[in-house]
């Protein structure tokens, strides 16, 4: 292991025993710019990524993951990544993604080889891919600064395509999802709609920045937005109208002081009756403003439909359910993880990978209900090495052992399996790796029986 690992290691074990840390949610990789989408009870998660040690927005791809307990998060890896676009040449920001009529459009912003930023859009039949360019050229170019694309579909099946910075436009998408009609609308960004900047004061009008996340609850049109300038803070608006005029609202949540990135970026859903805010910051070891990570916070609208003031946790949320470990749950769904890394192969999909001595994934809110004898992992392995399966705590009561043994090398996958100490109710689970050589077996599924 190198030294910047067994440090950033070192860190996050000494945040997660300290603080109990659930944010940011995902710690393998960092991502910005969330987009959460509810679909068929599931909750999808569209980020962007940001490259390690990057120094501007380097984003080359964009990830995926879902969860139906909003705690644990299963990584389904990269669906859609620069190269999808043909003409696309770099920065691949801020996106989100809508199902219709059995498809999934994604809508994304990148630096066109040579017209500057513009707006494209992908296809799938799958929420998580594969997805593909549905145009093959951009679906909007308006002017340089046609980023942070947010859709929208009405009751009356008129959808939305809002985007911006430092302007704020929008097209009615036709109902194909990939062609509009009508003229580009640019939206007046003044103090009834978008407040005053207070800070970072140049020629733009209001506080709106950037990052804006549209829906309609209880006839009330919500549109947030990235506010500021720079430092960003998180503001709303609404409208009795998909098309505005917008009457500015409030402050959502205020700058993130430490931990935070300049930029920030929201996405709101209703979830299981609850109401959760998704945001990110600079907190993971290594992160800032351009190393920055998702997080979500819980919020509950109040009577009159306005939004109270969120403060970022590092706690986040409790689970909307409790997992079930009688079924296979994929090695990728982490609640928190400590140096491992995930993998996507045409074999077994995403599973976990770069396992050195001492990394440890943790699972929320595990139900073992009258309880479990036995447990099962998908493994493949060069070497022999442990898995340490502990409860409730990384020092917990340790549940087994799963003895690991050379199944052929790193992609022959295996199923072993070993007794556990019989247990019931509800616990979180910690995986802890013990190996003597770094990288020397990958995690796919596991699961638990009677
Ligand atoms: O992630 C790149 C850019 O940073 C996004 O497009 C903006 O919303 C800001 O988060």
């Amino acid at each position: 292991m190198d030294k910047r690992k067994i440090c950033l290691s070192m860190i996050g074990l000494f945040i997660q025993l300290v603080t109990k840390a659930q944010n940011p949610i995902i710690q393998t990789i960092y991502t910005a710019d969330p987009a959460p989408m509810v679909y068929n009870d599931t909750v999808y998660l569209y980020t962007g990524h940001d490259e390690d040690k990057s120094t501007w927005f380097t984003m080359k791809d964009w990830r995926c993951y879902t969860s139906t307990d909003m705690v644990n998060w299963t990584d389904r890896g990269s669906p859609l990544s620069l190269k999808t676009f043909s003409w696309a040449k770099k920065d691949a920001w801020a996106g989100q993604c809508i199902p219709r009529n059995g498809k999934f459009y994604w809508y994304v912003p990148m630096n066109h080889e040579t017209m500057g930023m513009s707006i494209g859009v992908a296809v799938s039949d799958s929420p998580t891919g594969p997805f593909k360019d549905a145009i093959g050229r951009p679906l909007v170019h308006s002017g340089n600064g046609d980023i942070d694309p947010t859709v929208f579909i009405d009751e009356d099946g008129q959808a939305y395509l809002y985007w911006g910075n430092p302007y704020l436009k929008y097209v009615k998408l036709n109902e194909d999802m990939v062609s509009y009609s009508g003229e580009v609308v640019t939206v007046p960004l003044n103090k009834e709609g978008f407040n005053v900047r207070y800070k970072d004061v140049d020629k733009r009008p209001s506080a709106y920045e950037e990052g804006p996340w549209i829906y309609k609850r209880n006839n009330l049109y919500y549109m947030h937005y990235a506010a500021g300038g720079v430092p960003e803070h998180l503001a709303y608006s609404t409208s009795r109208s998909a098309t505005g005029p917008w009457v500015y609202r409030d402050t959502i949540m205020r700058v993130i002081g430490k931990g935070g990135a300049f930029t920030n970026h929201p996405g709101v859903i209703d979830y299981k009756g609850r109401s959760f805010f998704f945001y990110h910051n600079g907190a993971l070891p290594g992160g800032g403003g351009f190393t920055r990570s998702v997080c979500l916070d819980e919020f509950q609208y109040n009577e009159d439909g306005s939004i109270p003031r969120i403060s970022p946790t590092k706690e986040g949320v409790k689970p909307v359910k409790n997992l079930d470990p009688f079924i296979r749950q994929e090695a990728a769904t982490i609640a928190w993880e400590e140096g491992v890394e995930t993998e996507r192969s045409t074999e077994v999909g995403v599973y976990v990978t770069e396992i050195s001595n001492g990394d440890f994934i943790k699972v929320r809110s595990v139900d073992f209900k009258k309880g479990a004898k036995k447990f099962e992992a998908s493994i493949a392995s060069a070497s022999n090495g442990t898995i340490e399966i502990y409860a409730d705590k990384l020092d917990g009561e340790l549940l087994g052992v799963c003895n690991l043994k050379d199944t052929g090398g790193l992609e022959k996958w295996a199923t072993l399996s070993s007794k556990v100490k019989k247990i019931g109710g509800v616990h979180d689970l910690y995986f802890v790796f013990k190996v003597k050589d770094e990288r020397s077996f990958n995690f796919n599924w596991w699961k638990f029986r009677k």
